[in-house]
């Protein structure tokens, strides 16, 4: 590691603080705890890590504590995969099971069908488990990384923090800059989350960015170093056929992959199968050793709407399939990563074949955009096909920015992303009625008819946004339990008018329908005896 420590943000979320669950065996399950006006708190899934935690200290040259150092210490050698096929409930399913609020069991059952992925490499030892798949809670992964030509380490681990901050469930390092080993060790040593990443960047940088010069021995070692290091999940596009590659020449957007087209350029200067193909099993095997989870890449996904669910794309899909049924046959964990680019109606048919051909592996999906008709706008194009392929059971959405196909997002288009994503999550977890989801959609609407400000804010997904956005035009303290806001103003608050009618009800002892028939009545009579003319507050 170098010598200057990075500084990242620290500190709670606004109105809430950190909280833990206790669980049997001593698991402390992190919680973040919203503190609501009425004395009652609010519990919601929390990602952050001891970040947010203000009795934690953060060093992070020292990095975070290794939480599961002990489990992974009192056990044999395994996969969470071997271990669920042996009826075994590890620490890490248990702990999973108590953030999503299920069955030990369930995750247990889950994990050994192939259904869901625990990504927990045995070299990260600070990382709080959690489960991918979709009987649970819908997941968000976010991608940060350098560049040749942009960010440094501290800007990095700073977006990680800032990531889990506002809630990514996972982050993948996509570095390919200088630095990337280093980078990737202080991401990692600080990270609470799985950490992804795509090992035939480093591999290119290694081969000096000429993909013909890469090997299956160079690529062997840089995925050895990044196992040792504690990656928990990697992007390996071993669907990228030889004979798939000319399926694109016609494509509007060809291959929009950067795994992808490197893998297309080295199968056709060598004219030969890819050697992440024809070396699959030594990768199972190496991966195994780690329990690194497979995030089987879709080199070959459509770039464009018009590209969506073309041959090139399929022909992949079930070859990612074939390679499933080898990595489980080995026990290692395997998620299949999906479009990129698809038009709403289009969207469903990629879950039914992936679930299909894949096994039911848990999908990984890269948005969809549903229209490609707005850049700048990505991170909405895409949200809303993510919403829509994570109802259909994608179980991990990959975020996009703002910055999507125009730059390398910034700290701010990170949570602008992260955001958006925890968004399109949630919608699916509501629409797939997930036990724990509507509480608190309900808590949040309770707060915001009874005016109670604060607890809005808190409960919501970016307190701090709307805090602003609400303290813009009203920024006074009265205005915190005021019963309007600056959009419709006092007199025409819809809210204010139905209490208002249910105060008139009560204090006549009616209920609501007879409130409003007998205002109605009283209305009637007044405009009866004014002579039927109408008072219009035209003044
Ligand atoms: C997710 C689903 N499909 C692709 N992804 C993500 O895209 C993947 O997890 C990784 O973060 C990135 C890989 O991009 P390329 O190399 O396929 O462009
Ligand atoms: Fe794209």
């Amino acid at each position: 590691m170098t010598a200057v420590a990075p500084s990242v943000t620290t500190g709670p979320a606004r109105g809430s603080h950190k909280a833990y669950l206790e669980g049997p065996d001593g698991l402390r399950v992190p919680v973040r705890r919203i503190e609501l006006s009425t004395g009652e708190h609010h519990d919601v899934y929390d990602t952050s890590g001891p970040y947010t935690d203000d009795t934690a200290t953060i060093d992070l040259a020292a990095g975070l504590p290794p939480l599961r150092a002990p489990w992974i210490a009192a056990r044999e050698p395994g996969t969470q995969l071997s271990y669920a096929r042996a009826g075994v409930i590890t620490p890490e399913m248990r702990f999973a099971a108590i953030r999503e609020g299920v069955d030990a069991e369930l995750v247990r059952d889950e994990v050994a069908r192939g259904r869901a992925v625990i990504p927990a490499n045995r070299r990260h030892p600070e990382s709080e488990p959690m489960v991918i798949g979709k009987r649970f809670l819908v997941k968000v992964n976010a991608n940060i990384g350098n560049s040749a030509v942009t960010s440094s380490i501290e800007e990095e681990v700073e977006k990680m923090v800032w990531a889990t901050r506002w809630g990514a469930d996972t982050v993948m390092d996509l570095s390919t800059g200088r630095q990337i080993s280093e980078t990737r060790e202080w991401i990692l040593r600080n990270s609470p989350v799985p950490i992804g990443t795509v090992p035939i960047y480093q591999a290119l940088e290694k081969a000096g960015g000429d993909p013909a010069k890469l090997s299956w021995e160079l690529y062997r070692d840089v995925v050895v170093e990044q196992c040792e290091q504690g990656v928990d999940y990697m992007t390996v596009h071993a669907g990228v056929l030889l004979r798939y590659v000319p399926l694109t020449a016609k494509r509007v957007t060809g291959i929009v992959s950067r795994g992808g087209s490197i893998m297309a350029a080295w199968c056709l200067a060598h004219h030969r199968e890819s050697f992440l193909y024809t070396h699959f099993s030594e990768l199972c095997d190496i991966l195994r050793a780690f329990d690194v989870t497979f995030s089987l890449g879709d080199g070959l996904r459509p770039g464009s709407i018009a590209d969506a669910n073309d041959e090139a794309q399929l022909a992949e899909l079930k070859t990612l399939g074939e390679l499933t049924a080898i990595a489980r046959a080995k026990d290692v964990q395997v998620m299949i990563e999906g479009p990129g680019h698809v038009p709403l109606h289009k969207v469903d048919e990629n879950v039914r074949l992936e679930e299909e051909w894949c096994g039911e592996a848990p999908f990984y999906t890269l948005g969809p955009l549903a229209t490609d008709i707005a850049p700048g706008y990505d991170h909405i194009t895409s949200a809303i096909g993510a919403a829509r392929i994570a109802q259909a059971g994608t179980a991990m959405l990959c975020y996009v920015t703002p910055k999507e196909h125009l730059g390398l997002p910034n700290r701010d288009d990170v949570k602008t992303g992260v955001i958006t994503y925890k968004i399109a999550a949630h919608a699916a977890d509501l629409a797939k009625e997930h036990p724990r989801a509507q509480a608190r959609d309900d808590a949040l609407s309770a707060a915001r008819f009874e005016f109670r400000w604060l607890d809005q804010f808190h409960l919501s997904l970016d307190p701090d946004t709307a805090l602003a956005f609400h303290d813009e035009t009203l920024p006074a303290e009265p205005a915190k339990s005021a019963h309007f806001c600056s959009m419709c103003g006092p007199k025409f608050c819809s809210m204010r008018i139905t209490q208002d009618v249910r105060d008139y009800a009560e204090a006549n002892g009616l209920t609501t329908v007879a409130a409003i028939e007998a205002g109605m009545a009283e209305k009637a009579a007044e405009f009866t005896e004014g002579g039927g003319r109408l008072h219009l507050p035209l003044a």
